[in-house]
């Protein structure tokens, strides 16, 4: 079989997702790190975005369709599970983050903190300020989703819960995402257990989002 090449810098939550699907599967792959809007992204997603994969002839975009790819076609353990209410489940709570958590805690409160637009580089408060109320209520009906079996789906690890884990990571970096953490403390457990997953332990991206280099100041 041709070696796979995953597409995307390792910070990206969606990235991420993939490296711990594939890590779960135990495909051997390779990475390129390219960020999005380069020519090997754009040539296959149609805005620029990361992960993109290509496996031999096959070209995807998009985590979701990624992750069901590599669940499909290689061996090793089923990452979402056979039962179709179940199956159902995981696309429930991939779709709830990917359209709920996702644009609020990464796309408002982390870009504000990562990418700010102020003329220092300090994190942009008014935005940070305004998401954090939505989130709070979020943080809480995301620790209500685990509260029963400490998954998002079932009693397993499944593509929902690897969906979800990359985000939960960024909450602990920022002050007061991880404040909001200490007060969702089922959520927090969670987290660190499933922190602890070899998949996991082993796809942790090295360097953490910013500015590209050559837009940062000297
Ligand atoms: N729905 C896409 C979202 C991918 C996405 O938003 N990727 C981000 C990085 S985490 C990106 O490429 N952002 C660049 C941009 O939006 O211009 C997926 O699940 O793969």
């Amino acid at each position: 079989m041709p070696e796979l090449e995953l597409i995307g810098a390792a910070p990206s939550n969606y990235v991420w997702a993939c490296r711990i699907a594939l890590a779960e599967k135990g495909v051997p792959y390779r990475h390129n790190e390219a960020r999005p809007h380069t020519a090997e992204v754009d040539a296959i997603h149609p805005f620029g975005k990361i992960p993109v994969m290509r496996h031999g002839e096959v070209e995807l975009c998009e985590s979701r369709a990624i992750c069901a790819y590599i669940d499909n076609v290689f061996d090793g353990p089923k990452l979402a599970p056979a039962d179709p209410a179940k199956a159902a489940q995981v696309e429930q709570w991939v779709s709830i983050v990917n359209t709920h958590i996702d644009p609020l805690w990464v796309r408002q409160y982390l870009r504000a903190h990562f990418f700010p637009n102020t003329p220092d580089g300090s994190p942009e408060r008014e935005t940070i300020e305004a998401a954090l109320p939505k989130m709070e209520q979020q943080f809480a009906a995301m620790e209500r989703a685990v509260a029963k079996t400490g998954h998002l789906v079932g009693d397993t690890f499944t593509l929902a819960d690897m969906n979800f884990m990359p985000i939960l990571f960024y909450m602990g970096t920022k002050p007061e995402s991880s404040a909001l953490m200490q007060r969702t403390p089922g959520l927090k457990s969670y987290f660190e257990r499933h922190m602890a997953r070899k998949s996991v332990q082993e796809t942790v991206p090295t360097w953490m989002p910013g500015p590209a280099r050559s837009e940062r100041a000297a």
